[in-house]
């Protein structure tokens, strides 16, 4: 994957000493209401940022985005604010007086300066990370520009449509340490992602240490996709001071984490991890009943292979390991989510009532450490359970009111809520086109491909008959790492498709098909994303549905 980017070999970056006009806003996700001005406000070796209370770390914020590229010194200053400053407040701007999302914000940038409302912090990050679209794309360069810092003279006022919009990882097929992780979260945010879901373990590893439960990394971490075969793609595993730092990290950025120990299939690696564990205490000595894969004993299987691995409902020592890991996680993480997992186990593999049972109980535990309860949507099936408002993740591709959309339509049924990500649209881990031009991704959900049309052209709120923006709180894109190595190849399946999703999730309703004004208009503004990936050192992929400049 990497040298993509090279194919677009004339960076779009004019020449600085030129461009002394702003270009008209191309922003993504694209605002409820921009009103464009006359003239343009430049920044300058003098510009402020102005700044009092709960604004200032924000507002350090901005100056961190704008220092490197800008070389700028860009104080933050309390104020009154002078002809020149960008000023940073929170307050009740009028123009957000019917928003209740806590992340409306309100920019105008005139000749004189630019001033920046909302009615908090979040809001005032959102309005940052449509700044820093609004100058040139050289603005995300780590290095020293020079270039007239001009942004056009414009209005906006913005908020969301949906409060969830997240990015999942897949850190269990393939290791990733935490500052490849981190990276993915400065390039997220700045499309307005608020949500990180952290899938930490799966068959092929166990990815986060947990006290009292050695095995679980020092033998459960080792192994990943490929493992034995020829290619050794070694495993590894955070400690939870290495998750404290990413949740905080996250945090820093206005996004949340959701953590992810899937269950109770895909669940070869803490299997593995305890089954001939005869030194563990709490264990009892006796792990031997925590499995009920298909195969008994159990084996490791470092292939893609799905569907073949559960806890045993029945078990003692599941309770003792899942209790620790839902204990230990929910206490490590702030947010408000905690994802059991949930999808893909076979009735043959345990049946409806044993699966729903362990569904049941797990959920019950959840809520006990104080978490709503989170999981695809195969937890919503039949016999499940779960306290109203607990959340379905929506993965499967059918849509309408056909008979593979009855996990969505149950949830609504059971009170949940529904995040959407189905497979075809929202699946970051789906090919871009079936043969070429990248060996990454797989493409039982997309058949021939799923390019920029097909994860923009859909809509989250009417997708399935009967699951509406009543129920449903946002989108998500999934980045499975079954084929991802390295964060290179996990930029390349990420941009620009997440920017994408992050419109469905932020911006109004609007209608969109292939041959929708809002298509093209959206595939403009994706071109002008090119140089500021570039700029970036994100590995995208340039989609030849994109009129890249
Ligand atoms: C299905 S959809 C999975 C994952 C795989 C993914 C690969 C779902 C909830 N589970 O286990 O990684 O397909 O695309």
């Amino acid at each position: 994957a990497a040298g993509m980017v090279a194919a677009l070999s004339t960076p779009a970056i004019a020449n600085p000493a030129v461009e002394t006009t702003a270009a008209a806003p191309q922003i993504i996700p694209k605002p409820v209401s921009t009103t464009l001005g006359q003239g343009q406000f430049t920044a300058t070796p003098h510009t402020r940022i102005v700044a009092g209370g709960a604004a200032k770390a924000v507002a350090q914020d901005l100056a961190g985005y704008l220092r490197p590229a800008t070389g700028y010194p860009l104080p933050v200053v309390s104020g009154p604010a002078l002809d020149g400053d960008i000023t940073l407040s929170i307050g009740d701007p009028a123009t957000l007086a019917t928003d209740n999302s806590g992340e409306g914000y309100q920019l105008d940038v005139t000749t004189d300066g630019v001033q920046l409302s909302a009615k908090t912090t979040h809001g005032l990050f959102d309005g940052v990370q449509t700044i820093r679209q609004l100058l040139p794309a050289q603005i995300a360069s780590p290095t020293t520009q020079t270039v007239a810092w001009a942004m056009p003279s414009v209005h906006i006022t913005d908020y969301p449509r949906y409060g969830y919009r997240g990015v999942m990882l897949d850190i269990a097929r393939h290791y990733e340490p935490p500052a490849q992780v981190e990276k993915l979260i400065d390039q997220a945010a700045a499309y307005k992602i608020n949500t990180f879901h952290l899938h930490l373990s799966d068959d092929q590893g166990f990815r986060l240490v947990i006290n009292g439960f050695p095995n679980l990394t020092s033998i459960g971490a080792q192994g990943s996709v490929g493992t034995g075969g020829k290619t050794m793609d070694p495993g590894g595993f955070w400690t939870q001071a290495q998750y404290k730092a990413v949740v905080a990290y996250a945090a820093a950025h206005f996004m949340t984490v959701v953590p992810e120990v899937d269950s109770p299939g895909h669940n070869n690696a803490i299997i593995m991890s305890e089954y001939n564990d005869t030194t563990n205490p709490q264990l009892d000595g006796n792990s031997q009943d925590i499995n009920c894969s298909l195969s008994n004993p159990p084996a490791w299987r470092f292939t893609g292979a799905v569907g073949y691995s559960a806890l045993c409902p029945e078990s003692d020592n599941t309770w003792t390991i899942l209790n620790a890991i839902i204990q230990q996680i929910s206490a490590l993480t702030p947010g408000p989510y905690y994802n059991l997992g949930g999808d893909e186990v076979p009735t043959t593999v345990l049946s409806q009532a044993r699966y729903a049972s362990l569904v049941n109980q797990e959920s019950g535990i959840v809520n006990a450490n104080g978490k709503t309860t989170m999981g695809w949507a195969d937890i919503a099936g039949t016999g499940t359970s779960l306290a109203p408002g607990s959340v379905a993740e929506y993965w499967q591709t059918a849509s309408g009111s056909s008979s593979g959309t009855v996990t969505a339509t149950e949830a609504v049924q059971k009170g949940m809520k529904v995040v959407m990500s189905p497979a075809n649209h929202a699946y970051l881990d789906q090919r871009y086109t079936r043969n070429v031009p990248s060996p990454l991704g797989q493409t039982w959900a997309c058949g021939q491909g799923c390019d920029v049309d097909q994860f923009y052209n859909w809509d989250p709120g009417s997708y399935v008959t009967g699951v509406t923006d009543d129920n449903v709180i946002g989108v998500e894109g999934a980045l499975w790492s079954e084929t991802l190595v390295t964060l290179d190849d996990v930029d390349y399946m990420a941009f620009p498709r997440l920017p994408a999703l992050a419109e469905l999730g932020w911006s109004p309703k609007v209608e969109r098909t292939a041959t929708s004004p809002a298509y093209q208009d959206f595939l403009g503004r994706l071109a002008a994303q090119g140089p500021r990936l570039m700029a970036a050192g994100v590995n995208f992929y340039p989609s030849p549905e994109v009129p890249w400049h």
